[in-house]
């Protein structure tokens, strides 16, 4: 520690290292910088936080605090040098830049700290221009002081290095690229530029005009898993911006452009406002009472004819924790069936699986938070930067402060780019691959023999297994040189704190749970689960709740808590405090639902918040399944394919619009708090359900989201001590939290592994190829995934200006492949598998693999899932979404073609 001297008042011991601008904020004494954020290195370029200390004027803010330093923020002359540099800043500046309202401008803050309006310097304003060419980030030049807050944002936080200060002297400011238009950079519209920028000359539409706003709430994101807490302010009953909360602990002041600004689809023109029925044949107007009234005759005749087995439900991992507990509750005690799945089933449900049978818990085992400490992060087939670019921009720092990476994707992603090793492996290849490694570990003795003999088992069947998975050997299953198995085992095994992270390249294939035991595997051998300072396995999870809708049972086998449906101990406990009685017979899964509407066994469909005409594989199929129901119920914010077969349309509100809680991808329950009210009839799924059950008949109880987080965690152990209170008070919590006084468990299995035998539990699982196979009718394979600036379906970021940064879909081809089929950019390709046909767009590019293409699922029109195919994981019924063989012609232009 430091001790210094404030202003002549008593002693003060900072940390080393501290700036004087820190030491003295943190005494609480203000005084102003304008080119200062605490998210960034200082930049110690605007001079405005001039103090007196160690006998000279120095810059508060790149001036390290010493041993018996005297501050004086007081002393005339460095007050008078600080006022001199504002005043100079604002010679420059035209006087608009003082309009800005203060809770917007840091300049204006400032000027106001001083008591100056004006400068007596000559004015000398810029005449530089506006770029308003990108949809969301809007530059003002003639407002930037060329503080280079936003160029650190850009590199030290989001890592894009879009921006730099261009320019000389008087003329410097910020410019994006190569300087041309803002919309032609490299930028990802992250939003930290225009959420740092102290004058305003970074904004964004909603902040251009300089009307107050009238209220600001704290939430969390309900986009991606990753769970970053927002403030929505809110002007006119509409939202005027969102920015990232400063002190969140997940995003830490960060966000993406879909949090950022893809809110637009709240007030769209076409957000479902009334229920909605069919009357011969036609989604009509309904009145509540009228939607409702239908349900329960409908619901009534199919219970009488086919009982309780014809029905089922998926409830939607969009939803909060909240809506899924009712939801689940509402199957089981007001339908009578435990056929209530969610797409955690499309998803992570081989993570779930995989992960409770290595360690026994179905969640990720470290936190966020620690992979600040790794030094070599395992990457695979996850693509962060697109899918979850809070973490994405997370890793890609580590990387950027030396720890090593290595990235298992067929894709050369972006941050495949900038690993140390990337594994360019065949699509559904991993659990060769893994076990490569894991023979390398082996071998080379680069595994944890301690940890192997006190804390894991089945090392002798898996060493026996890894003969057979030699580098050498595996090099031409999987398509990869052996020698970058050896070194990308070589630099895992290696490593002090190895971290494993993974997406849906691992999951969603025929054999996702293998992949992730295999995963689970290298974590296990190098002993980096349930230790002090490891760093452990992370699957990133997809949609911002996923994780909260399995943990609340909306799944066929499972109660709350990951408690079987199976076991009469808990039926009975969870039947006493429901007083309803809970069926017995573990449920259909949602491919199982499907199968079973078609064979006439299922008859009625209650889907919310899940778009399965579009999301789910095999689309004929889905199609044929919504047919052959008798009834179909659906809630929605937009009429989505699913909706335009459903009989009764019910309109939802969104995450904007609602009270609640997630469970972000790291296991942590976190607040949601409704910003707006939700348009015309619109209500949460939450009063949808309790409506609904109400005319059924059933009382399901717990009236509010609070009271229904609070039987939750009456039911199950794993949340015993979660409450809404307890969220508002304190903050996020991480499950397993099993008592009120409990902090909750950031780090899994430091006191044991949940397995049955308290171990982590090897799994030597072969190799088995992937369902779908190419052949010399279907040569090519097809990967599917995610782009940036579209959420799934993109029922909500194509409502938004999202759509002017990606408009439509494409599909990646390799540039040789594009020339031997004749495609150029642009063309038409019809693609063709066994299951369906999708004309697309081509677009050239080295980022897939000779042989294979990608698109994602994004836009209705491209009808990706006509082309996948039914194969699913063996384990979960999770669908093969990462592979499919297809055959690619040059097509007419889809438009030509109607
Ligand atoms: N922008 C955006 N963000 C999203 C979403 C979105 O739609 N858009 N959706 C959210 C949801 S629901 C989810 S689940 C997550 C998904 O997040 P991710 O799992 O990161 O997303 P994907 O793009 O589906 O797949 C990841 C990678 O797997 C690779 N891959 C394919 N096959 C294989 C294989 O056989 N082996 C290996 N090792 N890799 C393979 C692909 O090339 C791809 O780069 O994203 C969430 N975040
Ligand atoms: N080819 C291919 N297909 C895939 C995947 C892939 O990688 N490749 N990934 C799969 C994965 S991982 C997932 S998670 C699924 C996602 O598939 P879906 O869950 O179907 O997609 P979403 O677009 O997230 O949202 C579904 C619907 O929920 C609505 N919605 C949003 N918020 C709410 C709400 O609060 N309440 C209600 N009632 N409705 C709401 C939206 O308007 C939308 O229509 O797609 C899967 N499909
Ligand atoms: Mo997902």
């Amino acid at each position: 520690m430091t001790r210094v001297w404030i202003d002549g008042a008593a002693a003060v011991e900072v940390p080393d290292g501290s700036t004087v601008l820190e030491t003295v904020r943190a005494s609480g004494i203000e005084v102003p910088a304008l080119c200062r954020d605490e998210r960034l290195t200082p930049q110690g370029s605007c001079r405005v936080c001039l103090v007196r200390a160690a006998g000279g004027i120095v810059a508060a803010c790149t001036t390290p605090v010493s041993d018996g330093m005297r501050i004086d923020t007081r002393a005339p002359e460095s007050r008078d040098a600080a006022r001199a540099a504002l005043e100079l800043i604002l010679s420059e500046l035209p006087p608009r830049s003082l309009e800005v309202p203060a809770e917007r401008s840091e300049l204006v803050r400032t000027c106001l700290h001083f008591g100056i309006t004006g400068t007596t310097f000559p004015p000398t304003p810029h005449e530089r221009g506006l770029d308003h060419s990108h949809p969301y980030v809007k530059l003002d030049r003639d407002l930037c002081i060329a503080c280079g807050r936003c160029v650190a944002m850009c590199s030290e936080v989001q890592g894009t290095f879009a921006l730099e200060l261009a320019g000389r002297g008087f003329d410097t400011a910020v410019s994006a690229g190569d300087g041309g238009p803002w919309a032609e950079s490299p930028c990802v519209g992250c939003g930290g530029c225009v959420d740092t920028c102290p004058t305003g000359a970074l904004s964004e539409p909603g902040l251009l005009d300089h009307r107050p706003i009238s209220r600001t709430t704290t939430t969390t994101c309900g986009y991606c898993g990753v769970g970053c807490t927002l403030d929505v302010h809110v002007r006119d009953e509409g939202i005027a911006a969102v920015t990232p909360h400063r002190t969140a602990p997940v995003n830490r002041g960060h966000a993406c452009v879909k949090g950022r600004f893809a809110h637009g689809f709240t007030d769209a023109a076409d957000r479902l406002t009334e229920p909605l029925v069919r009357r011969h044949g036609r989604l009509e107007r309904a009145t509540w009472a009228e939607a409702l009234d239908l349900i329960s005759h409908r619901n009534a005749r199919i219970r009488e004819r086919h009982g309780p087995d014809a029905f089922a439900l998926i409830s939607s991992a969009r939803a909060t924790n909240e809506e899924n507990y009712l939801a689940q509750k509402f199957a089981r005690a007001a339908l009578g069936t435990n056929s209530v799945d969610n797409c955690s089933r499309l998803c992570h449900a081989p993570s779930a699986a995989g992960l409770t049978a290595a360690f026994g818990l179905a969640g990720g085992t470290n936190s966020l938070d620690d992979l600040d400490r790794a030094d070599c992060i395992l990457l695979a087939g996850a693509n962060p930067t697109e899918a979850h670019p809070v973490v994405g921009a997370r890793i890609k720092q580590r990387v950027l402060h030396g720890a090593r990476l290595v990235v298992v994707d067929p894709r050369r992603t972006e941050l495949a780019g900038l690993a140390d090793v990337h594994v360019r492996c065949k699509p559904g290849s991993n659990v060769a691959v893994f076990h490569a490694l894991a023979h390398v570990l082996l071998r080379e003795g680069l595994v944890d023999e301690e940890f192997l003999r006190e804390r894991a088992s089945g090392r002798a069947e898996l060493a026996a297994l890894l003969h057979d998975y030699a580098p050498d050997l595996v090099s031409a299953v999987c398509d990869v040189p052996a020698r970058e198995l050896l070194s990308a085992a070589r630099l895992f095994g290696h490593s002090r704190r190895p971290a494993i992270v993974y997406g849906l390249g691992v999951t969603e294939h025929a054999h996702g749970t293998d992949g992730v035991r295999a995963l689970a595997n290298l974590a296990i051998l190098r002993g980096s689960v349930g230790e002090p300072g490891c760093c452990g396995i992370l699957p990133l999870r997809g949609q911002n709740n996923v994780q909260g809708a399995s943990d609340m049972g909306a799944l066929p086998d499972l109660l709350p808590g990951y408690q079987a449906v199976a076991d009469p101990a808990v039926r009975d406990r969870t039947a006493r405090i429901w007083r309803h009685p809970v069926p017995a017979e573990p449920g259909r899964r949602i491919p199982q639902m499907f199968d079973a509407a078609i064979s006439g066994r299922l008859r009625a469909l209650h889907v919310i918040g899940e778009d399965i005409c579009q999301s789910d594989p095999d689309t004929a199929h889905v199609r044929e399944a919504l047919r052959s129901c008798e009834f179909v119920v659906c809630h929605d914010l937009f009429l989505s394919r699913t909706a335009q077969h459903a009989d009764v349309v019910l309109p939802a509100a969104s995450f904007l619009e609602k009270e609640g809680t997630f469970v972000n991808f790291d296991r942590r329950f976190q607040r949601v708090r409704p910003a707006l009210n939700p348009p015309g009839e619109a209500i949460d799924d939450f009063q949808i359900l309790h409506r609904i059950a109400g005319a059924l008949g059933t009382d399901l109880g717990c009236p509010t989201p609070s009271a229904a987080l609070d039987e939750c965690a009456s039911i199950a152990p794993l949340f015993a001590g979660v409450s809404h209170e307890r969220l508002d008070r304190e903050g996020p919590l991480h499950w397993p939290c099993r008592a009120p006084g409990e902090p909750g468990e950031p780090m899994l299995y430091l006191d044991g592994f949940a397995t049955r035998s308290g171990r982590a539990e090897l799994a030597a699982v072969p190799y088995r190829p992937p369902g779908d196979a190419t052949d010399d009718e279907y040569p090519m394979t097809l990967v599917t995934g995610r782009r940036l600036e579209h959420y799934n379906t993109g029922s909500m970021t194509r409502r938004t200006p999202d759509l002017r940064l990606l408009p439509e879909e494409t599909l990646d081809v390799h540039p040789e492949d594009a020339a031997r089929l004749g495609l150029s950019d642009g063309a038409a390709v019809r693609v063709t598998s066994r299951w369906g046909a999708a004309v697309l767009s081509a677009r050239t590019t080295r980022a897939v693999r000779p042989g294979e293409v990608f698109a994602a699922f994004h836009f209705p029109e491209a009808e990706i899932n006509a082309l996948t195919s039914s194969h699913t994981d063996d384990v979960t019924g999770c669908p093969e979404f990462k592979v499919t063989a297809v055959d690619l012609r040059p097509a007419a232009r889809p438009d030509q073609q109607r």
